[in-house]
Order: structure tokens, then C-alpha cells, then sequence
């Protein structure tokens, strides 16, 4: 059987690769960390098979341990602090756990692999948000990278020490440049969550309307269940390598906000939305989307689902979520 270590299991993309580790019978470890993690409960619910090991990525102790008790054969750093906006008013936590927390890591599975480099496969979240003020259109995995917040620049330094630890010592280490991802077990601070959760309430008279950023922002979002698919595939081949996962479609908020209150019967949703610069950021990542070509020759992983459904799939989710909530 073979086993996984998963750091970030208690985010959107740890629950759904667990799953799919899962039904492929691997033994699956995953790394939660604090004390009284507020998520313990939700990943116990929702993936009672895997088994939580406590550890943190700023602490190197705690991730040897967490190998030396799991014996992995697949490491997946999920692991991060993961909304950009907050990286600015945190940029050294970010850039202790986004950042420094990969080369911990990496530091983890060398030693624990001493005898044998390839004992262990790695994989790392690297993010589109890298690319940041884009310096080609579409962003493949050859694009300069020109980070626009203190997460982006942090997990630049993830990705490259991925690719020295791959080209230093001979690990399989990949990495996964992931387009946004988007489902709903997306947490509430993330647009795509932040509009569905809203369009949901608004429809059910619990709420009057929403405030928002920038709503020309432009993203290629698909669905959280196909990228972690992805994932594991880049760990199935025989060379690690780099891959750009994206649907190649991009969206604005606007967009977003159309299609959103449009699965509610909102057509127009100029009157419920308001624009607060509480929510814009110093430096703004305009436009996005990915080449995943690679990927799709080399892996064989294309994304099923669209924008329109991904974004029905949400509200959908909401609505019964918010008013089981209510009726509460
Ligand atoms: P992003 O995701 O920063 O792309 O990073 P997010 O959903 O937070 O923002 C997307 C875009 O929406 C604009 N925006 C708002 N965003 C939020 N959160 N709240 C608002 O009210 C709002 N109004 C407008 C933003 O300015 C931005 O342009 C995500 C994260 O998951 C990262 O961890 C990951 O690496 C990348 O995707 C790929």
C-alpha cells in the first residue's frame, strides 16, 4: 500500500486530494497543525481514514517526525498561508510558513531519503500568483515570474528551491504552477466563496447586499476536485518536471458576478453590489490565464469543469448550506 503525506490537509485541495489518494488505497498521513484546530473536526468528518499528525512547517523537528512516523513514498506540500490580501498586513509570517516552509520541507524529505534520493516523491503548491504583472499572455511554465504581493514572492522562493532540491540532489520534485481553484469547500475569504456564500444569502433575504474590490480582475479559475488530479499525476511519471495547471479560459469579477446571481434569477446585480477600497490591494495581479499544454500532452490531465458549472456548483452548495443555517 502505498502511503502520503499531505500538509494543508484542512484546505480545500488537502480534503479533495485525500479523497482521491484514497480511493486509489493509499494510506494517507496528514500534517494539522496548532493546538485545537479549529479544522480538526471538518477533516475528521469529511476523511475519517486519514491519519493527523501534528506538525508545523516553521518547525523542522516537528516535519521529521511527521516522516519518520508516516514512511511516505508521495509528499504533498499543500501546506501555506494562502490569501494574498493578508500577506501584505503579515508579509514575515508569509514568508516563514509560504516560503520558508517549502524549504523546510524539502530539508525533511532529503534527510529522512539520505540513502536513496528517489525514496520519496515530492510535490509543491506553486501558484499562478507568481506571475503577477504578467510579462507574457498566456503564462506557461517558461514565463518570467514578476510577483505582485508578499505571498506571490514567497512562493517564488518555494519554486525555485523546489527545482535546486530536484537539480542539487537528484529529488523527484515537482512542481504544480496551479492556476485558481475554486469549490465549495473554498474558504469564505476567496471571491469565488465570498459572491456564492452572498448571492446565496441574498436570494434567501438574509442579507441585502455585498462589497467587494476590484472588479476588473481577470482569472482563470476551474474546479479544486480535476487540479488535484493533477497533482498526483505529475508524481506517477518518471521525471519530475514543472507544469502549469489551468483551464486556459479567463473571467473578470464582473463575469464572475453575472453568472453568480444569475443562477438565482438576478440578472441585474448592479443594486446589491458595492465597491469598498477595504477590499482592494496595494498592488493588484490584473490578468491571468495559463498554457497548460504541457500538462495535458505529458500527463494526459485536462480540467472537466467549466467556469459556468463551477461557479452553479457553488451557489447551488450555498443555498442549502445558508438556509439549513437559517432554519437553525
Ligand atoms: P487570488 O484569489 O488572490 O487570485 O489567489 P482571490 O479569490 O482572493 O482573489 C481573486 C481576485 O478577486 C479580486 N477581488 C476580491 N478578492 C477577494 N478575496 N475579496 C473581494 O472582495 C474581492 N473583490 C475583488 C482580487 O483583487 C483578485 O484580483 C488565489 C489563492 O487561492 C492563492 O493562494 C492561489 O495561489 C491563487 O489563487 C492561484
Amino acid at each position: 500500500m502505498a502511503r502520503a503525506l499531505i500538509t494543508g490537509i484542512t484546505g480545500q485541495d488537502g480534503l479533495y486530494l485525500s479523497e482521491l489518494l484514497l480511493s486509489k488505497g493509499y494510506e494517507v498521513f496528514g500534517l494539522i497543525r496548532g493546538q485545537n484546530n479549529p479544522k480538526l473536526d471538518l477533516v475528521r468528518a469529511t476523511v475519517p481514514e486519514v491519519k493527523l499528525l501534528t506538525g508545523d512547517l516553521t518547525d523542522l523537528s516537528s516535519l521529521l517526525r511527521a516522516m519518520e512516523s508516516s514512511q511516505p513514498d508521495e509528499v504533498y506540500n499543500l501546506g501555506a498561508i494562502s490569501f494574498v490580501a493578508y500577506s501584505w498586513e503579515n508579509a514575515m509570517l508569509t514568508t516563514d510558513v509560504t516560503g520558508k516552509g517549502v524549504l523546510n520541507i524539502l530539508e525533511a524529505v532529503r534527510l529522512y531519503s539520505h540513502d536513496d534520493p528517489h525514496k520519496v516523491r515530492f510535490y509543491q503548491a506553486s501558484s499562478s500568483e507568481m506571475f503577477g504583472k504578467v510579462q507574457e499572455v498566456p503564462q506557461r511554465e517558461s514565463t518570467l515570474l514578476w510577483p505582485r504581493s508578499p505571498y506571490g514572492v514567497a512562493k517564488v522562493f518555494g519554486h525555485y528551491m523546489t527545482i535546486n532540491y530536484r537539480e542539487s540532489y537528484g529529488m523527484h520534485a515537482s512542481s504544480g504552477i496551479l492556476f485558481n481553484h475554486e469549490s465549495p469547500r473554498r474558504g469564505p475569504e476567496f471571491v469565488t466563496r465570498k459572491i456564492s456564500q452572498a448571492v446565496s444569502r441574498i436570494k434567501l433575504g438574509l442579507q441585502d447586499g455585498i462589497t467587494m474590490g476590484n472588479l476588473d480582475a481577470k482569472r482563470d479559475w476551474g474546479f479544486a476536485g480535476d487540479y488535484v488530479e493533477a497533482m498526483w499525476l505529475m508524481l506517477q511519471q518518471d521525471t519530475a518536471d514543472d507544469y502549469v495547471i489551468s483551464t486556459g479560459v479567463t473571467h473578470s469579477i464582473k463575469e464572475l458576478l453575472d453568472v453568480a446571481f444569475a443562477a438565482v434569477g438576478i440578472d441585474d446585480w448592479a443594486p446589491y453590489v458595492t465597491q469598498d477600497p477595504r477590499f482592494m490591494r496595494p498592488a493588484e495581479v490584473e490578468l491571468l490565464i495559463g498554457d497548460s499544454t504541457k500538462a495535458r500532452t505529458t500527463l494526459g490531465w485536462e480540467p472537466k469543469v467549466a467556469f459556468t458549472e463551477l461557479v452553479q456548483m457553488m451557489v447551488a452548495n450555498d443555498l442549502v448550506e445558508q438556509r439549513a443555517q437559517a432554519g437553525r
